[in-house]
Order: C-alpha cells, then structure tokens, then sequence
C-alpha cells in the first residue's frame, strides 16, 4: 500500500514539503509543474520525484491517488477541461485552502469529469510543519468508512496525523478557516494593542513617546492572552447550550466597561480601534437584551445572520 504512486500537483512551499515527506516515507511521487526552474521543483525532483510536463499525462501517472496544493486554478482548469480521462476512477485529494463551498463545487466538478472519490483537506500548519508531531491534517468527503477503506489515512499519513472530520467536502475547510479566524481575531486585537504600547511616554507631561511595542507586548500581552486561550472551550460550550447567564466569572456588563474604556484610550492616543467595535456593538447587544450580569459568549450570537 506504502508503494503506491502517488501524483502530486503544485509544487509550491506546501506541495514541496509534502512530496518530500512521501519521498522519505518511500511513496514514489509524480509532480507536475506550472514553473519547472522553482527549486521547490527540482529539488523535489533531485531527491526522486518523477516529473511530468503535461498535466494529463501527470495525473494519469499513479496508482489511483491524486494530491493536489495549489493557490489557483486557472492552467489546470483549462488543461483539464478539454479532456480529462486521465481523471477517470481517481481518488482526488484537494488539500488548497478554499471556503466550505468552494470545497463541495469542487467535489461536483472533478466527479462530473469522471473521478471516483474526492476529498477536501484542510492543513493546519506551515510547511515546515509537514512530516512532525505537530501537523494535523483534516479531511472530508464521502464517508469516514470510504476513508479509512481506501487507506487515505495510511497512504498520506507522512504529512501529519489525519482527522476526518465529515462527510460534507466543506467540513475540514469550515474548521481550518475557523480555527485561522481564531488566530487572526487575536491579531487583530493585539495590533490595537501594539499600537497603544506604541504611545506609551516616558514621563507625565512630556510628548515625546516610546515607540517600541515590545517590552509590553511580551510583559503583559502574552502572560494575560496564553492563560485565557484554554476558556474557549467553555464559551463554545456556552455557546452551544445557550447559557447566557454563566459569566465564567467576568461579567458581560463589566466586560463592556473595560472594552469601552480600551476603545476610549484608543480615541484619546490617537489609535484606530475600529478593530474591537464590531465586538462592542455585539456585547452591547446582549446587555441590552439580558442585562450585564450573564457572559461574554452571548456576543458571539449575533454573528449567525
Ligand atoms: N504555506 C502555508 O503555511 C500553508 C498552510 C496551510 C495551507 N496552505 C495552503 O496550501 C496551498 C499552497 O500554498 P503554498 O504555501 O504552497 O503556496 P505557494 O508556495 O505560493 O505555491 C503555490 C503553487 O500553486 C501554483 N500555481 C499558482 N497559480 C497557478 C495556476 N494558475 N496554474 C497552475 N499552478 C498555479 C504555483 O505554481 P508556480 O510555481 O508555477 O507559480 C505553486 O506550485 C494554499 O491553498 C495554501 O492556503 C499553506
Ligand atoms: C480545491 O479546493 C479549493 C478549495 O475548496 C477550490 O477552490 C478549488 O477549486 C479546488 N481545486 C480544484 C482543482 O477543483
Ligand atoms: C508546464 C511546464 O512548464 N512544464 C515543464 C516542466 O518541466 C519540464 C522539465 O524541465 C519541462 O520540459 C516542461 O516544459
């Protein structure tokens, strides 16, 4: 099963680091190239990687699997569109980072022209990553049965651990993208944050300002956010059961006050914190509705339209 040939196409930082990794596991690979001088490429190809100028000619040169890593589509539709036997009776793996619905399109569209099964995977990590402890992949499509019979687990287990995650093409892209909301909402705030740090005086009374982020970000920022990551479990879970009157001990209300307080020092700095407002507006929202007392997760509520 480990020998079987495995065509991989898009051979950026992602897909370099993936054929490596079957590489090194003894997964004989064939790569097609949009760009063949990128030394993702050759390098892929010095270390054993077959390569193949024409797309149909690559995905017609494996044992059934095709693993495909890229940021657009264009070349490949066209190249396809025309005729793709080559793509009768694969099963295709699309591991592109894409929303939910651009998952189940693709789904359509690859089993119109003739593929068997398609998966939809949603890589949570950086290429470098790829092949350590640390890489989860998740998938899904067709069933978790059809999954494990295939031996998608086993045959792309050299990326990271898998995790199927269901049968709809758009589930492992709708956790990916939630998971990567997390993380850019904690930017977003912490930006506003930096940018206060930004303003920070060296004495009352004087103007001239420090402008270094730093020293506050890794004093206070990090201690205070690292300690509170672990509570999203339980406002999901709040969520989910919409018990809006446990306050997780910090109540919604004074929770409104010290964010009101943030975005008012933002205005009197000189700082955008346009970033938080949504949120405000939101929190401002359930105290309306509930009174101050409950917690924070009810802003969370009034983001489903
Ligand atoms: N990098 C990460 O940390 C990371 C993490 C999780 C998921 N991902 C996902 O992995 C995917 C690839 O990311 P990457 O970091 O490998 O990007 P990348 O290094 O920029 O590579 C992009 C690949 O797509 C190819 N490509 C782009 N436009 C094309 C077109 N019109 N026709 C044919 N090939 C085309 C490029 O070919 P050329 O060499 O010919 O330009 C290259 O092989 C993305 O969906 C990304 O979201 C990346
Ligand atoms: C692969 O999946 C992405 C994201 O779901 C989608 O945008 C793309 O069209 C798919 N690729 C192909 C070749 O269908
Ligand atoms: C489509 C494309 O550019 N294919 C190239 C891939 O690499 C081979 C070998 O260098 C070239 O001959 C192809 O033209």
């Amino acid at each position: 099963m480990s020998r079987q040939r495995i065509t991989l196409v898009g051979i950026g930082n992602m897909g370099a680091a993936l054929g490596h990794a079957l590489l090194k596991a003894g997964t004989p690979i064939t790569v097609w190239n949009r760009t063949t001088d990128r030394p993702q490429v050759t390098g892929l190809v010095d270390a054993g990687a077959g390569l193949e100028a024409d797309v149909n000619a690559a995905l017609a040169g494996n044992d059934g699997v095709v693993v495909i890593c890229l940021l657009d589509y264009d070349t490949m539709y066209k190249a396809l569109s025309a005729s793709a036997p080559s793509l009768r009776g694969k099963t295709i793996v699309n591991l592109t980072t894409g929303t939910p619905q651009q998952g189940r399109d693709a789904e359509a569209w690859f089993k119109e022209k003739g593929a068997s099964l398609y998966f939809d995977g949603g890589i949570m990590g950086t290429p470098s990553m790829v092949a350590t402890p640390h890489m989860v992949i998740m998938y899904s499509g067709e069933s978790e049965q059809t999954f494990t019979d295939k031996g998608v687990p086993e045959l792309l287990g050299p990326f990271g651990r898998a995790v199927y995650e269901g049968a709809d093409p758009g589930a492992a892209s709708m956790v990916d993208l939630a998971a990567l909301s997390a993380m850019y909402g904690l930017f977003s705030g912490a930006f506003v944050g930096m940018a206060l740090l930004k303003r920070q005086r060296r004495a009352a009374g004087e103007e001239q300002v420090v402008p270094r982020a730093t020293p506050g970000v890794n004093k206070a920022m990090i201690p205070l956010v690292g300690s509170l990551v672990p509570y999203l479990s339980q406002m999901a879970e709040i969520l989910d059961e919409e018990r809006w009157e446990d306050s997780l001990g910090n109540p919604l209300g004074m929770q409104l006050t010290a964010l009101r307080t943030i975005l008012r020092a933002c205005d009197e700095e000189g700082v955008d914190g346009t970033a938080l407002a949504g949120l405000a507006a939101n929190m401002q929202k359930g105290v309306e509705e509930r009174g101050g007392d409950g917690g924070i997760p009810i802003a969370g509520k009034y983001l489903l339209k």
